[in-house]
């Protein structure tokens, strides 16, 4: 479906590359060719890296239903009648794991119904392709589908990167930068600095392409890939198959990275041509000089990528991170130690493999013969095992190869293909409140609360092969490369290192999920949202800013540690108002913890002393007070998902800035694109200098500019008052944005 774009793409980039070298003064890595061909405007363009705001044009957009619908909400407000690139809307965040496929997927057409019916009228009516759900997970069907080398692509989800195991530049955005570029305007972004992962050796044994990322995860930490992007090579890039690369790209996201991105190469080509797509994959042979970096760069990479990193495949132990946390990495080998120390419990209470970063055929072939060997001895899981396959073409090829039956007989409940227990859509049924169970899966995240919605849950990162082996021990302590497991006979089971196969012997089987292609016309479609639903509601523009300093701000939470996305706009439940921003906006804040108190989604409301009230009534009663207030936050504060929400709820109950240690990359943006001002402390110590009853005061607005620092005033209760320095990363035109209001009242106003 990208042939027509790779094909225009490809003629260009000789030129745009050669302009590029003459500009720069020196050869290109891949990204940056990537990125030069997609520049709104070469020649205006400041290409600095890590400081220039690119303005980029992206070849398409993919959003999924949970996002997708602020994203469309938003693009309705621009009044035009088709997207200007191609664009797709991918249900599968929003079915709910109980007990298999089938039932779910029926129960969630009726669940959802009113969210299916606004976003299949919407992409009737505005031009774009629609995958229904049970379809797939977003990036699965993207990289089947869409994704191409060289290409340039935007997603509303942070796992969007998943398509630069195709060579493709994807990367995750909040739904307004959606919308703009649906709306026609460029797209803008930091100019990403460069990570050069050099991966030397092959992968051998146990040792699988999500060891490489978790490996990365706890070498460079969820912070470490912040307005970076990497860029992989090295003579150990051709070893790992196209969807062990997604897979490793996928979870670039865990390091906040804004992309990561491999050079075509013939483990691609045979995906393309495997995955029917044999027009892209010549096209690609053809012009593979241009979809990788310069020899040159690759002769001297100190020289051209800001950092270097080396990580020795052969070298490499299957790796195990969490709980809480996907940098806390350690080999599997070492778990029962670190769990004994930590006092993790031992006994796992389920596993799931399968979803967006971990269910390509090769990952579930590897895990199929682990379940085989398991089988052969005797041996079940013994706890409950939960297989989520990322695709139609997926889950049909895995049935017809008798692989889903494997994991049947093992005991496993076969999911829908989708998002499900990744993303709290799971009701386990054994958990009970206040019990801290251990859990174990091939997901990307482990933040507390994700996957069964309790954030006593400690979960576990692992490859499907591992997951699959610990299921049969049914403990966290069990090491599969060395340990063994009693059967029934009279030998015990001591596993093998797992063989897979990259591509199915006999072909995928073919089926597109029902997928309904852009419609011709849709001027005269109807979007179908009922005036009074509780799931989507028409969006408000929010205020314009009063000219005013902000004074005497109230501080409605001060997060303490890890405030990812999930803990301001928790998922689960709450996706079910995701289209409705008044509704979703009562999750505010429940799983952060307020430094004030120590609590989790609750605080005292300053103006009558009352102690243990939900931070969103708290905004509320604020609010109808006539006052604003402000948020102190910690480090990488927005770590995680793409979720506008996130911004949103605190826009729309009266926060109007947000001063932290630091921010992460999309949250930053989101903020901006809402009209809250996301300010840094230049001195990150002052955070401990505030204090509950303070009062924030950020002066000097009127002349707020780029690069200049601006003041807080923190006034005392007793009308001391300490001035802080803080920084922000606002460009001219994001002021503007603050200034309207909201990016989108600035394009209204425009
Ligand atoms: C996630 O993995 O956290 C999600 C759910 O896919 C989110 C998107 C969302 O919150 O809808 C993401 O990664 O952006
Ligand atoms: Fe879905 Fe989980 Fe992937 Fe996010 S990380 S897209 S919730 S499967």
């Amino acid at each position: 479906m990208s042939l027509e774009i790779a094909r225009a793409l490809y003629a260009s980039l000789p030129g745009c590359c050669e302009e590029a070298r003459k500009r720069f003064g020196r050869p290109l890595t891949f990204t940056e060719k990537i990125l030069v061909s997609h520049a709104d405007d070469f020649a205006a363009q400041d290409w600095s890296r890590g400081s220039a705001m690119l303005a980029l044009r992206p070849d398409r957009v993919a959003m999924q239903d949970a996002t997708a619908q602020m994203a469309l909400l938003q693009f309705m407000q621009s009044g035009r009648e088709r997207v200007a690139v191609p664009s797709t809307i991918h249900c599968d965040h929003l079915i709910r794991a109980r007990t298999g496929a089938a039932e779910d997927l029926a129960k969630a057409l009726g669940e959802n119904r009113e969210v299916y019916a606004f976003l299949s009228s919407a992409a009737r009516k505005y031009g774009i392709g629609f995958w229904p759900p049970g379809a797939g997970i977003i990036h699965q069907v993207v990289l089947e589908n869409y994704a191409f080398p060289g290409g340039l692509m935007i997603g509303t989800d942070s796992h969007t990167p998943n398509g630069g195991g195709l060579g493709m530049l994807a990367v995750g955005v909040g739904g307004a930068d959606a919308g703009e570029v649906m709306a026609g305007l460029a797209w803008e972004v930091l100019a990403p600095k460069l990570i050069g992962v050099r991966l030397s050796g092959r992968l051998s044994g146990w040792a699988s392409p999500k060891d490489v990322i978790l490996r990365l995860c706890g070498l460079l930490t969820v912070k470490g890939g912040t307005n970076q992007v990497l860029e992989f090579f090295g003579e150990g890039v051709e070893s790992i198959s196209c969807t062990g690369k997604a897979t490793i790209t996928n979870m670039g996201a865990e390091l906040g990275a804004t992309g990561s991105v491999f050079p075509f190469d013939r483990k691609m080509e045979s995906y393309l041509r495997h995955t029917g797509r044999a027009g892209l994959a010549d096209l690609a042979v053809a012009n593979r000089t241009l979809l990788g970096p310069d020899p040159e760069v690759l002769d001297a990479p100190e020289r051209f990528y800001d950092r270097i990193v080396d990580l020795d495949l052969s070298a490499l132990e299957a790796q195990i991170v969490g709980p809480h946390t996907p940098d806390l990495a350690r080999p599997v080998s070492r778990m029962g130690a670190d769990a004994q120390e930590h006092g993790y419990p031992v006994e796992l209470r389920a596993a799931l493999i399968g979803s967006c970063t971990n269910s390509s055929y090769e990952d579930m072939s590897r895990a199929a013969a682990v379940a085989r060997q398991g089988l052969a001895a005797g041996l079940k899981a013994r706890i409950p095992l939960y297989v989520t396959p990322g695709s139609t073409r997926i889950y049909d090829t895995l049935e017809r190869d008798g692989m889903l039956e494997t994991f049947r007989r093992m005991g496993a409940t076969v999911l829908a293909n989708a998002c499900g227990p990744c993303i709290g859509q799971w009701s386990r049924a054994d958990a009970v409140p206040g019990r801290a169970d251990s859990i174990v899966s091939s997901f990307n995240r482990n933040f507390p609360g994700r996957n069964d919605g309790m954030a006593e849950t400690l979960s576990f990162l692992a490859s499907p092969e591992i997951v699959t082996a610990l299921a049969f021990a049914g403990r966290l302590d069990f090491d599969p490369l060395d340990g063994a497991l009693e059967t029934a006979g009279a030998a015990p089971l001591r596993f093998s290192a797992p063989q897979g196969d990259e591509h199915p012997a006999r072909g995928f089987v073919e089926g597109d999920g029902g997928y309904v292609p852009p419609a011709a016309a849709g001027a005269r479609i109807e979007i179908e949202l009922a005036p009074d639903s509780e799931r989507i509601r028409l969006l408000a523009p929010f205020p314009r800013w009063d000219g005013k300093d902000f004074e005497g701000l109230p501080i409605l939470i001060k997060t303490q540690g890890k405030t990812t996305t999930d803990h301001i706009s928790p998922a689960g439940a709450w996706l079910r108002y995701r289209g409705h921003l008044d509704k979703i906006s009562e999750n505010m804040f429940l799983g952060a913890t307020n430094a004030f108190t120590g609590e989790r989604g609750h605080g005292t409301d300053v103006l009558t002393g009352e102690p243990g009230v939900g931070i969103a009534a708290i905004a509320r009663r604020y609010q109808a007070q006539g006052l604003g207030s402000a948020v102190i936050g910690d480090e990488n504060y927005g770590e995680g998902s793409s979720r506008e929400h996130a911004a949103m709820s605190p826009r729309h109950l009266g926060v109007k800035v947000v001063i932290a240690r630091s921010f992460a990359r999309i949250h930053e943006t989101n903020l901006k694109k809402q009209g809250i001002l996301p300010l840094v402390f230049a001195d990150p110590s002052d955070w401990e200098r505030i204090e509950r009853e303070d009062r924030v005061s950020v002066t000097g607005l009127a002349a707020l500019a780029p690069g200049q620092p601006v003041r807080v005033a923190i006034v005392k209760p007793d009308g001391r008052s300490l001035v802080i320095e803080t920084l922000h990363g606002l460009t001219a035109r994001q002021i503007e944005w603050f200034k309207a209001g909201s990016a989108l009242n600035a394009l209204r106003h425009d």
